[in-house]
């Protein structure tokens, strides 16, 4: 297996790979035991029964998945009330490297913030003839599924579950949620390797789960209707739990998609959606799974002429009837904007609205709409906003949802992301996922150290510098004021500012010769700022009060409408533009500069997306710009190239 060691280089395990280390044997903790025997057959260490000084201990009250540290008469020690807190406990320890067994430390408690921290895998166990094998996925092909089956590349796997372990994913779904004939068979006839993927993620503290169709039992030879309330569906379902189960005794639970983008759902049979959901919770209860259930409900069949229908709405309209009615183990899976995965969109409206419901929210680490990991753009500073926004607008440290789920960026490409600086992105969801209200610059910074170890000042400023800023950058040049889908149409990749504009999937910009947005006031608009509590709802509801990073998300107002910044909307269209490319010349020069601090390989596949980066975001600045000015025939002030 030739695959990039990303934040789990074996350099990493230096400070522990040194010392003597206790601990105990069984479970999981066998994977504690195993990092610390390599770690000191490499370093000079070794693995002791007395006389540690890093000790590893189960004990009482730290609950699932926290640990201690401390450190006291030159011995550190890691305490947990669970196996899985050891290891996370010991990923704790090699981030801190030495400075774990430096002087004393005062006992510190470390406790996940989200008790789910998944990633969803929209990989497809074929190649699909039009999403290819991973759906969204811009890394290769899958590194779980090859040719309709497991792809059995186990070594593979297995780095990967280490890697989400040390940044502290437990829980990954392993196909795609567009569940086509093929996929649908993992539920019963392939159930096998799912099973033997879920075998070798296991020692890493990860459950498996499995996206399902809601047609599962029409599909797969079962009943002829998928009716949550008919008694023959129930029984197809709790039968086929039954066998999962018998396969995966930890199965963590079924994801479903339905009645969104054309997939079967429970409105085919006069159904709720929490009729739906609560099926199948009941099949997967009496095991402890749960239900994912996706709220990505909308009309994508609009008519683009009709004003009145607004796809932000959508998920609220649909759900919040609904509050109450789920039942405990399904939790309603949100996506974090109200549109899908946009540079710029305000928090799900949604997310705050259902306090009878266990909620999830879901972020995109591949970066469809953001680059799709040939730009750099690293989204940490995205998902702290996200994460730290409070529906009724307090200041609070608690958490936005009840778990947190992330469409991950992987595949076999051998950097694992494509664009070898996108892993960052997934180290920094699980970080986050642990622990929201960490700084990401600090978590950025802990990547830079953990991948490149020993990396001088110059490299680890550099590296910095090119992704702190980069999802500015990124917006800069392709969403200016909260605009959103000016992309190509189908695969999303580079600027199409009409490509969606008279399509039935319901994102407009509205664009004509006296300004630009999407009017979703209480009063003049489609209402969507009116789904927001106070004071979001008084603040997003008028232009004088939103914020301008939503601006035309919210409103719809002249190219001459005056920002805070003293700019007019078209001359801030203009100078993002303009500023986005060369903020992108400017990070391919700092990336050219650290040639020789970088593996040559990683350098030069670096350098390479920088190339189609900057060609990309100056194609970007030209079409918009041009469109912009020709729509509106208003001059940049300060008179530069605009076709
Ligand atoms: C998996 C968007 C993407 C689709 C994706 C969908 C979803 O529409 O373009 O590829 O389908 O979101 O989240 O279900």
């Amino acid at each position: 297996m030739d695959v990039d060691a990303a934040w789990l280089p074996a350099e990493a395990f230096r400070a522990v790979g040194r010392r003597r280390s206790l601990v105990p044997a069984g479970g999981l903790v066998d994977t504690v035991r195993r990092e610390l025997v390599d770690a000191c057959e490499r370093f000079g260490g070794r693995v002791v029964r007395e006389d540690a000084e890093l000790v590893f201990e189960l004990t009482e009250g730290l609950g699932e998945e926290g640990f201690a540290l401390t450190r006291r008469d030159g011995i550190t020690t890691v305490t947990a009330s669970d196996e899985r807190g050891l290891l996370y406990g010991l990923f704790h320890v090699v981030r801190l490297g030495e400075e774990a067994f430096a002087g004393d430390r005062p006992r510190e408690e470390h406790r996940p913030a989200y008790a789910r921290r998944m990633l969803d895998h929209w990989d497809n166990v074929a190649v699909h003839p039009v999403m290819g094998q991973v759906e969204r996925g811009y890394s290769g092909g899958s590194l779980f599924w090859a040719d309709g089956r497991a792809r059995g590349d186990w070594e593979r796997v297995r780095a990967y579950g280490r890697l989400l372990a040390a940044c502290g994913i437990n829980a990954v779904t392993v196909n795609n949620v567009n569940v086509h004939e093929t996929e649908a068979r993992l539920l019963t006839d392939r159930i096998g390797d799912v099973a033997a993927i879920a075998d070798v993620l296991r020692p890493y503290g990860i459950r498996t789960h499995l996206s399902v169709t809601f047609a599962a039992p029409v599909v797969l030879g079962g009943p002829p209707t998928a009716d949550p309330l008919d008694g023959a569906v129930r029984d197809w379902w709790a039968r086929a739990t039954d066998a999962v189960y018998g396969a995966i005794a930890d199965f963590g639970g079924y994801v479903v998609k339905a009645d969104s983008e054309g997939r079967p759902g429970p409105f085919a049979y006069g159904r709720s959606h929490a009729d739906g959901a609560n099926m199948l919770a009941a099949a997967l209860e009496p095991y402890g799974g749960t239900v994912h259930w996706r709220a990505f409900v909308y009309d994508h069949h609009q008519d683009w002429r009709d004003r009145g229908t607004d796809r932000a709405r959508a998920a609220y309209d649909h759900f919040t009837p609904l509050d109450g009615r789920f039942a405990k183990n399904a939790v309603l899976q949100v996506k974090h904007g109200p549109m899908d995965f946009q540079v710029r969109e305000p928090v799900s409206p949604l997310i705050g609205a259902m306090p009878r419901t266990r909620l999830a929210v879901e972020l995109q680490v591949t970066q469809e709409y953001t680059g799709q990991q040939r730009h750099a753009c690293w989204l940490g500073p995205m998902w702290s906003e996200v994460l730290g926004f409070r529906p009724d607008g307090e200041v609070s440290t608690g958490r936005l949802a009840h778990e947190l789920v992330a469409v991950s960026n992987v595949g076999d490409d051998p950097f694992w992301t494509g664009h070898p600086l996108a892993q960052a992105n997934l180290y920094t969801f699980g970080r986050l996922a642990w622990n929201p209200a960490a700084d990401p610059r600090a978590i950025l910074d802990e990547w830079i150290a953990l991948t490149h170890p020993g990396a001088d000042d110059r490299l680890t400023a550099g590296l910095h510098t090119v992704l702190d800023g980069s999802w500015s950058t990124y917006e800069k040049y392709t969403a200016p004021l909260g605009v959103g889908f000016m992309v190509q149409p189908g695969h999303h990749y580079g600027p199409g500012v009409d490509g969606y504009e008279y399509s039935p999937w319901g994102t407009y910009h509205f664009a004509d010769r006296d300004g630009v947005g999407v009017d979703r006031s209480t009063g003049t608009g489609t209402g969507y700022a009116g789904q927001y509590a106070t004071p979001w709802s008084g603040l997003y509801d008028s232009p004088a009060t939103c914020p301008d990073d939503l601006l035309l998300f919210f409103h719809h107002v002249p190219y001459t409408h005056v920002l805070p910044s003293g700019k007019t909307v078209i001359q801030h269209i203009y100078d993002t533009h303009f500023e986005g490319v060369a903020e992108v010349e400017e990070a391919r020069r700092v990336w050219t500069g650290l040639a020789g601090l970088v593996e040559p390989a990683r350098h030069a596949r670096v350098a390479e997306r920088y190339e189609e980066q900057l060609r990309g975001a100056r194609e970007w600045r030209d079409q918009i710009n041009s469109y912009f000015l020709r729509k509106s025939g208003v001059p940049d002030e300060r008179g530069r190239t605009i076709y």
